[in-house]
């Protein structure tokens, strides 16, 4: 048996927020993003992941040198803390050229707006040393069905992947499905899109995928099975652990928040599956409550990595024999007892 994997942990400077909601004000102090970088460590992180404009703030105003220096006085500050870059992904839904899309708008000026900033985006990611980008597909959706040609904008999507493999020959990309918010019908909605996607691209395997927990429960579906999906095409390369009570906006709770049991099957899905053993992180997209007080607030990512560890010694002190033993017996009432008595420790 292989020694059991030591997980790494990896959050972006967006989970340290100020409580702003869209019905109310930030309740918090801005915390300079660069000082969050200090307290990775003692939280028990090592991967930092970013927004193209986490590492270079207002990058449409700057030249290509100013972009670059910036980069490398991040690079910088990362390596003075110890940290690596998991990530660096386009921010391509502030910007006015994208209020209809990036890649799949309907403009082609605003196309190739989303294409020239996904290229300056892999440039940060090179000098930051992170060895993919992430596209969460914010605004490739539609608010009303007949606004766009969904045809066309798959096709769309295919061809900005591999125009952005072509332009940098060992960047990957890690497509992140969501299926609502900020759209209402967004174009890649699942894992299974996202793996289709991944492997008609014309470099299929820098292509794979991050599932997010709150993301597939949004989408009814069960985040385990997205994961397992994932694994078995070999393409996880990325979680964002969180959770989610049931169809509502994207809440980004605390990891095991509100659905225990499902976090524990994705910690066994993530464990058989081999996750982390290639130097993948456990990625918490976590948000603290809007309640919460002090500045910065970092509990939340202390507690969902807590109760990750936590449920990786319940899955590996989960007795796989006797499943097996309840799975020929086809015994899945007492398979369930057995899941939720050790889930409880009784
Ligand atoms: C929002 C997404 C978002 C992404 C981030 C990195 O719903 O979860 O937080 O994970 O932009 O791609
Ligand atoms: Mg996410």
């Amino acid at each position: 048996m292989s020694a059991p994997t030591q997980y790494r942990f990896s959050f972006g400077p967006w989970n340290i927020s100020e409580g702003a909601d869209p019905f109310g004000p930030q309740v918090r102090a801005t915390y300079p993003h660069e000082a969050k970088f200090a307290l990775y460590k003692p939280l028990g992180f090592d991967g930092v992941q970013f927004h193209d404009d986490d590492v270079v703030p207002d990058l449409d105003g700057l030249s290509a040198s100013q972009v670059e220096a910036k980069a490398k006085s991040v690079d910088a500050m990362l390596r003075n803390q110890g940290l690596v870059a998991e990530f660096v992904a386009p921010r391509l839904w502030f910007a006015e050229q994208t209020v209809d899309g990036g890649y799949t708008s309907n403009s082609a000026t605003d196309r190739q707006y989303a294409m020239d900033r996904t290229k300056r985006c892999i440039d940060i990611a090179r000098i930051v040393g992170a060895r993919s980008t992430v596209l969460w597909l914010a605004r490739e959706g539609t608010y009303i069905r007949e606004a766009k040609n969904a045809r066309v904008a798959y096709e769309r999507l295919q061809k900005a992947i591999d125009e952005m493999l072509a332009y940098d020959p060992t960047i990957e990309i890690w497509i992140e499905p969501k299926p609502n918010e900020p759209t209402d019908l967004a174009y890649v909605p699942t894992a299974g899109h996202a793996v289709a996607l991944a492997h008609a691209a014309r470099d299929a395997k820098r292509v794979k995928v991050l599932i997010e927990s709150a993301h597939a429960i949004l989408a009814g579906l069960d985040p385990s099975d997205e994961m397992a999906f994932v694994l078995a095409h070999g393409k996880l390369a990325g979680v964002h652990l969180n959770d989610q009570n049931g169809l509502k906006y994207d809440q980004d709770k605390n990891f095991g928040g509100a659905n225990l049991r499902a976090a524990f099957d994705q910690v066994l899905v993530l464990e058989e599956g081999g996750f982390g053993r290639n130097g993948e992180f456990v990625g918490l997209d976590v948000k603290t409550m809007r309640t919460q007080r002090g500045s910065p607030v970092t509990a939340h990512l202390k507690n969902s990595r807590e109760l990750f560890l936590a449920l990786v010694e319940k899955a590996r002190t989960y007795d796989l024999r006797r499943v097996e033993e309840f799975r020929a017996n086809r015994d899945y009432e007492a398979l369930e007892l057995y899941t939720l008595r050790h889930l409880m420790g009784i």
